[in-house]
C-alpha cells in the first residue's frame, strides 16, 4: 500500500478510536469522506492519472474506501449505544426507593371531594354512573325539560360543537344529567346512581372556571316522596362536613328538570366562615323531584315511578370544607397549593365515622 493512502488509514482508524462523542466522530467522518476530505480528495486525483497507474491506485482507494466507511459507521453505532447507556443510567428512576424518602404525592382536592362524596353516596346504595363529555343537545337540554328558548341554551353559556354526520347537535356537556338521562334510557328502575365528573361553560373570572366539576344524584323507584330527598341530603351534608348536627334548610325554587325544585342551604357564619356555626345560610346544593315529563322522555311512567335528583359543584363544596379561597387555584397545578391542600394519598378517608 502507498504511504500516503497507509498514513490515511492509520490516522483515521486512530482518530477514531480516540473519538469519545458525536461531535468529535462527525469532525472524522467529514474531514475524510466530506466533499473537501482527505480521501476524496485522493480519489478526484485518479482522473489524473493514466490508464495503467489509475487501475491500481484506484483499486487501492476503492477498498480504502470501503474499509473506512465501515469502519465510521461502526464507531458511531458504538458513540450512540455509549450515549444512550449514559442517559439511561443518568436518567434512571429506582421505583424501589421507599415511597418516605423520595417525598410523597398529594390527592387533589376535586379528586378527594368526588371520593368522599362517593363514599358516602356510596355507602347509601348508590352507584357512580359516568358518561361523555361531548354530549348530545338532546341528553344535556331537550330530554330535561329544558325548551328551547331557555336561557341556560344561548351561546353565551354553553360550548357548542360543530354538527357532525348524523344530523345530533352536540355540547360539552353543562351538567352531568345526560348520564342519568342514558341511565334511565337503559336500565329498569329501581335507580340510585351519582355522575360525578367535568363540565363546561363559556364563563370565566374570579368565581368561574370554563371547566369545573359536578356531581348529580338521581333515585328512582315506586312511592319515591320528598321526604326521602330531605334525609338523603341531609345526613349526605353532615356527613361530608364532618358535623352531626349542621343545619340544612331546603327553600323553594325552580329548575325546568324538577318539580318541586329546592335549593338547600347551610348553616354558617359569615363573619367567621365557620360551617354550621353563625346564623347566615349557604347554599351549596340543587335538587327537587324528577319532573314526570322527564320521567317520560325517558320512557317512564310519572303515574308508576317516582323519583328525586340534585346537583352539586364539587370545587364549591371542597372550598368550603378545605377554607380554599380561589377557584382558579384548583387548575394552577401549582405543588406548593397541592401540597397544602392536597390529602396524603396512603391516609384513608375516614368517613365511616359520620354515620
Ligand atoms: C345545581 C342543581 C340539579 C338536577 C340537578 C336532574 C337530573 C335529571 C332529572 C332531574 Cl336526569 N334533575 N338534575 C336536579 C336538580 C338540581 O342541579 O345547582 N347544580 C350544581
Amino acid at each position: 500500500m502507498s504511504d500516503d493512502v497507509n498514513i490515511l488509514r492509520e490516522e483515521c482508524l486512530n482518530a477514531l478510536a480516540a473519538a469519545s462523542d458525536h461531535r468529535a466522530w462527525d469532525a472524522i467522518r467529514v474531514s475524510v469522506l466530506g466533499k473537501s476530505g482527505q480521501l476524496t480528495g485522493l480519489l478526484k486525483q485518479l482522473g489524473r492519472m493514466d490508464a495503467e497507474e489509475r487501475k491500481t491506485r484506484g483499486l487501492l482507494l476503492n477498498r480504502l474506501r470501503d474499509e473506512l466507511t465501515r469502519a465510521i459507521e461502526a464507531r458511531g453505532q458504538e458513540l450512540e449505544t455509549a450515549a444512550l447507556d449514559a442517559r439511561l443510567t443518568a436518567e434512571r428512576v429506582d421505583v424501589s426507593v421507599p415511597v418516605m424518602e423520595a417525598g410523597r404525592g398529594a390527592i387533589h382536592p376535586v379528586s378527594q371531594a368526588v371520593e368522599e362524596i362517593t363514599a358516602i353516596f356510596g355507602a347509601m346504595g348508590f352507584s357512580i354512573a359516568e358518561g361523555p363529555d361531548i354530549e348530545t343537545d338532546w341528553h344535556n337540554f331537550s330530554a330535561l325539560n329544558t325548551p328551547e328558548h331557555h336561557s341556560a341554551r344561548t351561546d353565551h353559556d354553553t360550548f357548542y360543537l360543530p354538527a357532525e354526520g348524523d344530523g345530533r347537535n352536540r355540547v360539552l356537556r353543562t351538567q352531568t344529567s345526560g348520564v342519568q338521562i342514558r341511565t334511565m334510557l337503559g336500565n329498569k328502575p329501581p335507580i340510585r346512581i351519582i355522575a360525578p365528573g367535568r363540565t363546561y361553560r363559556a364563563d370565566h373570572d374570579a368565581t368561574h372556571s370554563p371547566m369545573f366539576h359536578q356531581c348529580e344524584g338521581l333515585v328512582i323507584d315506586r312511592g319515591i316522596t320528598l321526604g326521602h330527598l330531605k334525609g338523603c341530603l341531609i345526613e349526605f351534608l353532615r356527613v361530608f362536613f364532618g358535623k352531626p348536627d349542621l343545619p340544612v334548610r331546603f327553600r323553594a325554587s325552580y329548575f325546568p328538570f324538577t318539580e318541586p325544585s329546592m335549593e338547600v342551604d347551610i348553616g354558617w357564619s359569615r363573619k367567621t366562615g365557620e360551617i354550621g356555626g353563625g346564623k347566615d345560610w349557604l347554599e351549596v346544593l340543587g335538587s327537587g323531584m324528577v319532573h314526570p315529563r322527564v320521567l317520560a322522555n325517558c320512557g317512564l311512567n310519572p303515574e308508576e315511578w317516582q323519583g328525586f335528583a340534585f346537583g352539586m359543584g364539587i370545587e364549591r363544596l371542597s372550598m368550603l370544607k378545605n377554607g380554599i379561597p380561589d377557584l382558579r387555584s384548583f387548575y394552577e397545578s401549582d405543588v406548593r397549593w397541592l401540597r397544602h391542600y392536597g390529602t396524603d394519598p396512603l391516609v384513608p378517608a375516614l368517613l365511616h365515622e359520620g354515620f
